[in-house]
């Protein structure tokens, strides 16, 4: 469902919008926070010296440490009392990073997840069951205000207690479900546990992101539940949830909300831009936000863009799917390689659950990458639980080989019983770094 004509403009018309509002944003960000005031100084550059979105490439960049070093408000563009929401994030090293929004901000990204949920095929009068976390973490407010917007009965269960999701699920009978996708799969392994067939329920779309799943996923997904999953990506610094998401149509990339977010995919190293198709980092620069606007934002996540026009008929720009952040790449032995794209082959063996964690030790001089799997529970069953049973050796080193052929590594791999791997209620925590005291990846 198309809800707004800025899906459907032209290029030409896309890009004049873009600078005007590119335009304001850093009369915006000179006059009020002094951080960019200095940098801008620092690069000899003024707001007057942006005339096309090209010379973008004279903006600094932003990175997160800088919002760590203006903890908690330092960058904010409008009085505090001007403020109707903080959202922050816990931040695995030292202090979180504090997100602030207007009236105005919290209204249009309700519209933008609004139009977001009506891309992945949410549609006003239906009922949206929304398993992202409530609280600080912007997964669960953002997509709520939004299902709001659209029009749809709003279910906001939050991540977590998953009898009350499946009752809910039972008796409410949503169209739309929402959360991160290994949790979506906790739910579906449940409801199967408790004799319940996920396919029965009257579920058609799921929304799911906020960490980096895999096509593979989304087809364990979908014959799951018998839906349509699209994956929606954001991040608390550029707004959450909304920045882009695919449409059920073609489910062939991610379209940017581009009216709102300016995007770049530059090359991490030389911080070069790349052309499009090409792999690279994302880097925002929002268009409208009021309280807490941000220029050039380094995401450290790792896609590539397409301007093509899409099989829905958008024009927006489309990102590819986010393959994980740099940094969580690990470099096992000089090779690249995302956990995204273990998982990718891991769920294509059949005697394993969709479920893993990579171990990483160092025994005083070598890294040590252990793979944890899970076999599934029919293999388990068959070998009557004897882990050292022959059949499970095998699969152990069909995994070792398929890592070995697909991913370019050679790991330890660890297979366990059924439902060893814990289970996430939010972002499913995949690597598990010992090494950190000794080193960093
Ligand atoms: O995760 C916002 C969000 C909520 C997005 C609900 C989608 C759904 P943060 O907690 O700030 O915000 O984390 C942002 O999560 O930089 C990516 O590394 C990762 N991420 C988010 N969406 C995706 C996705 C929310 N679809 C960080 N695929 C981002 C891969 C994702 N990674």
């Amino acid at each position: 469902m198309i809800i707004h004509d800025v899906e459907m403009y032209s290029r030409k018309e896309m890009k004049a919008l873009q600078l005007s509002r590119l335009k304001e944003t850093l009369i915006k960000v000179y006059d009020k926070v002094p951080f960019y005031q200095e940098k801008f100084r620092e690069l000899a550059i003024s707001p007057e010296d942006i005339q096309t979105l090209e010379d973008i490439n004279k903006l600094p960049f932003t990175k997160k440490s800088d919002l760590r070093e203006n903890y908690p408000f330092n960058l904010f563009a409008v009085d505090m009392k001007e403020l109707v929401r903080l959202h922050a994030s816990s931040g695995t090293s030292g202090k979180p990073t504090v997100v602030g929004y207007t009236k105005n901000d919290i209204s249009n990204w309700s519209d933008i997840v609004a139009r977001a949920i009506a891309i992945a095929g949410g549609e006003p009068a239906g009922i949206f069951h929304n398993a992202y976390g409530y609280g600080l973490f912007t997964g669960g407010l953002g997509l709520h205000y939004g299902g709001e917007r659209l029009g749809m009965a709003t279910v906001p269960i939050s991540g977590g207690n998953t009898d009350r999701q499946i009752s809910l699920i039972k008796d409410f009978k949503p169209t739309v479900i929402a959360g991160t996708p290994s949790y979506i799969l906790k739910i579906a392994e449940e409801m199967e546990t408790r004799g319940l067939n996920p396919r029965e329920s009257s579920i058609k779309f799921g929304i799911f992101g906020a960490e980096p799943w895999s096509e593979e996923m989304r087809k364990v997904l979908e014959e799951k539940f018998d839906l349509k999953a699209c994956d929606i990506y954001g991040l608390s610094e550029v707004m959450g949830p909304g920045v882009a998401v695919e449409c059920h149509e073609a489910q062939n990339g991610l379209h940017i909300a581009e009216d709102h977010f300016f995007v770049e995919v530059i090359n991490p190293d030389t911080l070069e831009q790349v052309p499009d198709g090409e792999e690279g980092e994302l880097v925002f620069t929002s268009l409208t936000k009021e309280a807490f606007p941000v220029i050039r934002y380094r995401t450290g996540d790792i896609a590539s863009i397409t301007r093509e026009t899409c099989r829905c008929g958008r024009t927006t720009t489309r990102m590819s799917r986010v393959k994980g952040r740099i940094d969580d790449m690990l470099i096992i032995r000089g090779v690249n390689v995302f956990p995204s794209e273990i998982e990718h082959y891991l769920i294509q063996i059949q005697e394993l659950a969709p479920h893993y964690q990579v171990h990483l030790a160092c025994d005083g001089t070598l890294d040590i990458v252990e793979l944890h799997v899970e076999i599934n529970e029919e293999i388990y069953q068959r070998v009557n639980g004897n882990m050292a049973h022959e059949h499970i050796q095998s699969v152990v080193k069909k995994v070792q080989h398929s890592m070995k052929n697909n991913c370019l590594v050679s790991m330890n791999i660890k297979a366990l019983a059924p439902k060893s791997i814990p289970r996430s209620e939010g972002k499913a925590i995949r690597i598990l770094d010992k090494r950190k005291s000794l080193f960093t990846i």
